[in-house]
């Protein structure tokens, strides 16, 4: 079985024309719950049935490295499975994509898939095509030097930008299939150890590892923002036990106010009484 028969793909939207617009059901930097699915487990007796809760996520995915390393390339075959010749896919000015990925029974991936449309030319990606991507793929051509050497001046870029700390960041090495390579495997493992970025060369010609690099994305940025909403969790518990300590006491605070207040009446009978008799 390939890892795209195990994990359910399905292709919701193609928009061509919207690179400046944020799409509309985008919740960047978290990874929200949007729904929760009855699936039935075949038995249609209500008192069997199983009831699985899929929590879908949305994602943003974004693009940056040279012209002509292949991104458009990489996004066409993961969208549409098909690899064009130089002459097609340069027409093809995708925004971004929106495709469903299933990671597991209970977990679902909304992912926006981003591409630029030419301006790495002029390095003049704009904060908003970054921000609030979830995870950034930088690319780089394993048959051109060049590219490889700049993938420093883009990580610059995306420290300089408007993104989010927690952003997972993946340096993809296309074009694996060719045999003019010019950019050392070995040095790129290192430089990305060093930099605690993962890695992993691909080839959007014939398809290898081209769902893999997205699978390993989408599971590394759905795992911070379930970190993040668990910590949101914790910090909302311990609010809630702070404010009952806080509660508690106060309580005692009003209670031995009370006493007092009691004693120092008992004092002020007991000097009545005295002076009665
Ligand atoms: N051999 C080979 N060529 C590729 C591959 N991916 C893209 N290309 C070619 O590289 C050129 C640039 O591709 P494109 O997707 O437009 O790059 P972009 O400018 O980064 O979007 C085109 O001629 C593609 O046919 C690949 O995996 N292997
Ligand atoms: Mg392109």
């Amino acid at each position: 079985m390939t890892s795209h028969d195990q994990h359910q793909k399905t292709k919701e939207n193609l928009d061509s024309n919207s690179l400046d617009k944020e799409p509309t059901n985008l919740i960047s930097g978290s990874l929200i719950p949007e729904h929760k699915n009855n699936i039935d487990d075949g038995t249609n007796e209500s008192d069997s049935e199983v009831e699985v809760h899929v929590n879908t996520y949305n994602l943003k995915l974004t693009f940056v490295g040279n012209a002509n390393v292949g991104k458009t390339s990489i996004i066409y075959r993961f969208c549409e499975h098909k690899f064009e010749p130089e002459n097609i896919i340069s027409t093809i000015s995708v925004a971004y994509n929106k495709i469903k990925l299933k990671v597991d029974p209970f977990t679902e991936l909304d992912m926006q898939v981003w591409d630029t449309a030419g301006q790495e030319r002029f390095r003049s990606i704009t904060r908003g095509y970054l921000r609030g991507s979830n995870g950034i793929f930088i690319v780089f051509d394993l048959t051109n030097k060049q590219s490889y050497d700049d993938v420093q001046s883009w990580l610059d870029e995306i420290k300089n930008g408007d993104v989010d700390p927690d952003c997972v960041r993946m340096l993809i090495g296309n074009k694996l299939d060719a045999d003019n390579k010019e950019v050392d495997v070995n040095e790129v493992n290192k430089f990305c150890e060093e930099n605690d970025i993962k890695f992993l060369t691909v080839s959007a010609k014939n398809g290898i590892n081209i769902d893999t690099m997205f699978e390993i994305m989408g599971n590394a940025c759905a795992k911070i923002i379930q970190e993040k909403e668990k910590e949101n969790e914790n910090d909302e518990l311990n609010n809630e036990k702070n404010k009952n300590e806080q509660n508690i006491s106060l309580n005692i605070e009003l209670n031995e106010e009370n006493n007092n207040n009691i004693d120092v009446n008992k004092n002020n009978s007991n000097t009545k009484k005295e002076r009665c008799c």
